[in-house]
């Protein structure tokens, strides 16, 4: 690709989304303690109204995923339409394996048919929700894995994962997607059913051209270079989204771009040099975040910002300087090409470009001084948590 003008640049900013985690504005915390905070939304509904706020201030943020049955409600139908009315949409639906008893020792790969059947039908209810929604997106996030070595048969488990991945699959609508994520450890540690982008992949192409990797930030072995995954992944058409976090130590859930903004970037400029920023690339920016201490609406405004900041940086590289010193070897002038835009402070770029759409240039400011977080820390009374078992 050549280096974009300043008008494509904008323009291609102007028009980035980012979807954001109903689960971020719910309580949430460690193993060790879940702190609530005034406001807490107290059922869904509450959940896309803080969303939308983060949409109202960055005017980037217009879809919510949804996590069931965290999210369960009796009419899925009233739950999209209340979010039209605040100006989003209901993006990826999130399955649940890792919180019934009957998972214990899998639920997709478990030994025993019945429990398949089971966690195989709750993904139909998924799908169920995505229609009644609108959302193209089915997100699999895989608990399942083992222990001890010995403890089941790694083998059989892959060929009882991709039986039942093909039941879900079946169940599809033609503008349906599957986006199969993977995790290397945690909550199994001995092996994960789904530990790695490999093996995600190979389910993926089993299954066919609706069934996509999703790539969370956090969910690598430490020093793993993401950016090559997401190169990879691009090369073969399956990268279907992101999960964006930060992580320090394993799968922390923190902000993304507060742990590592060159990695963001790095991230960012695979995506910018494939050209894969645009809505028409399949790629679904979304975030996966907890904000355990630090005030959840305004956490997401800044992450969103985090992300903005990465693609503008990534967008700024000059692309044809960089062309030119790789193909003459010059690893130094090619590597000085990335950092330049890397250390470019795009804020106030971001800032006209949000203007220039109407908004406030400082979404945290104009947040801060809606008076929102005071209205509704008065209003709700008896926040849930909305985070693990709602
Ligand atoms: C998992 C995974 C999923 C997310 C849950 C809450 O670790 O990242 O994407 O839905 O956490
Ligand atoms: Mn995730």
């Amino acid at each position: 690709m050549s280096t974009p003008s300043d008008a494509d640049v904008r323009t291609a900013l102007s028009g980035q989304t980012i979807e954001l985690p109903s689960w971020a504005f719910g309580n949430s915390g460690t193993r060790f303690k879940v702190f609530s905070t005034p406001g807490v939304p107290r059922d869904p509904y509450e959940k896309i109204a803080d969303a939308a706020q983060v949409n109202r201030y960055t005017g980037a943020a217009p879809r919510v995923s949804l996590h069931i049955p965290w999210d369960l409600v009796d009419d899925y139908d009233a739950l999209a339409a209340h979010a039209r009315e605040l100006g989003v949409t209901i993006g990826a639906i999130n399955s649940n394996l890792f919180q019934e008893d009957v998972y214990k020792l899998g639920s997709l790969t478990h030994a025993d048919p019945a429990v398949r059947a089971k966690a195989v039908q709750h993904h139909k209810d998924c799908i169920d929700v995505m229609r009644a929604t609108g959302s193209t997106d089915l997100k699999i996030w895989l608990p399942d894995g083992l222990n001890y070595p010995g403890q089941d048969d790694i083998r059989a488990r892959q060929d009882r994962l991709a039986e039942s991945l093909a039941e879900i699959y079946a169940a599809l609508e033609p503008e349906h997607r599957i986006l199969l994520e993977y995790k290397f450890f945690e909550p199994a540690f001995y092996t994960m059913d789904i530990p790695d982008w490999g093996t995600s992949l190979v389910h993926c192409l089993a299954l066919g051209d609706q069934a996509t990797v999703v790539l969370d930030t956090g969910h690598h072995a430490p020093g793993t270079n993401i950016e090559f995954i997401v190169a990879q992944l691009l090369r073969v058409g399956r990268l279907g989204a992101f999960d964006f976090n930060s992580r320090f130590y394993a799968d922390d859930d923190l902000m993304v771009g507060a742990a590592d903004p060159f990695q963001l970037f790095r991230i960012m400029n695979e995506i910018v040099a494939a050209d894969a920023l645009s809505a028409s690339s399949g790629v679904n920016f979304m975030l996966d975040q907890c904000h355990n201490i630090e005030p959840k609406i305004r956490g997401q405004i800044r992450s969103v910002m985090n992300v903005q900041e990465a693609t503008a940086k990534a967008l700024l590289v000059d692309r044809d300087a960089l062309a030119a010193a790789q193909r003459d070897g010059d690893v130094l002038g090619a590597h000085g090409v990335l950092m330049d835009a890397y250390n470019t402070d795009v804020r106030p770029l971001l800032a006209q470009v949000r203007e220039s759409k109407g908004l406030d240039g400082d979404p945290v400011d104009a947040f801060l001084a809606s008076g929102y977080p005071e209205k509704v820390a008065d209003e709700r009374v008896g926040g849930t948590q909305a985070g693990w078992g709602a």
